[in-house]
């Protein structure tokens, strides 16, 4: 099966480098330009916390995006985004884990992704290119459609792949929880559900950052309820790339109310455990933020 369908005169390669570029500038200022009465707003719900940092690395996204790439569209968390004319829309997430950036726990990152199609809409978009840095750990997770997932540091670039796990009951799972209470208890009891018939979840606080622990064998699996699309663009695409497979709440599709990526070995009953938890503890109205 091809791959997704890029506009003429456009190569994945290049919107890779693109985006592993823009990536390293805004790590390099989220982390450097820090300062230490860290200015701060809340958005849907008093938990959901926005950093004067999150709006400052998406502008630097923004307007590095526009002298790189002047013709693409550029979709992010945050206002301001910008409109295009070819067929590409960049889908940012200036910082993702952003409660751990205002908390000091080093796990955050910028994630940058090239998508085709419409990334406002549930599943009318694939992305093609996508970088994800944990600037703070100076790794950099990056991919092109076809062309394999890596992992670039200090010391070099390695391809990166998923762990060969098979048992659901010793798989080590991922996940994540909405800013809304409502749907948080619902998590909740979904997790309650999940935890007996795994080795142990792990809460990382970033999506971005844990499809790329599905791609690096970090994790065996990772599910979510909830994810808008700049929180999982570039990360599916590593995690698709490394060999991982994803799905959603009845197929291959991600979707808001369910996002999920495993190893292969582990994929039929993972995906079968967290579709069915999904269906009984967190309807498809449940799943905003
Ligand atoms: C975060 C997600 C994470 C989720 C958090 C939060 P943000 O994104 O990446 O998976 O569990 O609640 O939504 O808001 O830090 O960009």
């Amino acid at each position: 099966m091809g791959g997704p369908t890029l506009p003429a005169g456009v190569a994945a390669e290049e919107l890779e480098a693109v985006a592993r570029a823009v990536a390293e500038e805004a790590g390099r200022l989220v982390v450097e330009e820090r300062p230490d009465a860290l200015g701060t707003s809340v958005k849907s719900t008093r938990t959901d916390v926005v950093t004067e940092m999150d709006q400052r690395s998406q502008e630097l996204l923004v307007a590095r995006l526009a002298t790189l790439r002047p013709d693409d569209a550029v979709l992010g968390e945050e206002e301001g985004g910008a409109s295009g004319t070819s067929g590409i829309t960049w889908v940012v997430d200036p910082i993702d884990g952003t409660v751990n950036y205002l908390y000091g726990i080093p796990e955050f990152s910028v994630s940058v992704a090239a998508v085709v199609g419409d990334p406002t809409t549930e599943d009318g978009w694939e992305p093609v290119a996508g970088a994800v840095l944990n600037p703070v750990r100076g790794e950099l997770f990056h991919a092109h459609a076809g062309g394999g997932a890596w992992c670039t540091t200090a010391t070099g670039t390695r391809p990166v792949r998923t762990s060969d796990a098979t048992d659901l009951g010793l798989s080590l799972v991922g996940t994540g929880f909405g800013y809304d209470a409502g749907l948080r208890e619902r998590q909740a009891r979904l997790l309650v559900d999940l935890l007996p018939q795994v080795r142990d979840i792990r809460r990382q606080g970033s999506a971005a950052l844990d499809l790329c622990a599905v791609a690096c064998g970090r994790l065996d699996a990772y599910y979510e309820t909830g994810l808008n699309a700049w929180d999982r663009a570039a990360g599916q695409l590593v995690a698709r790339e490394a060999g991982a497979v994803l799905g959603g709440p009845v197929d291959a599709s991600l979707a808001r109310q369910l996002s999920w990526a495993a190893a292969p070995g582990l994929a039929e009953p993972f995906g079968a455990v967290v579709r069915d938890l999904t269906d009984r503890h967190v309807g498809a109205s449940d799943s905003r933020r």
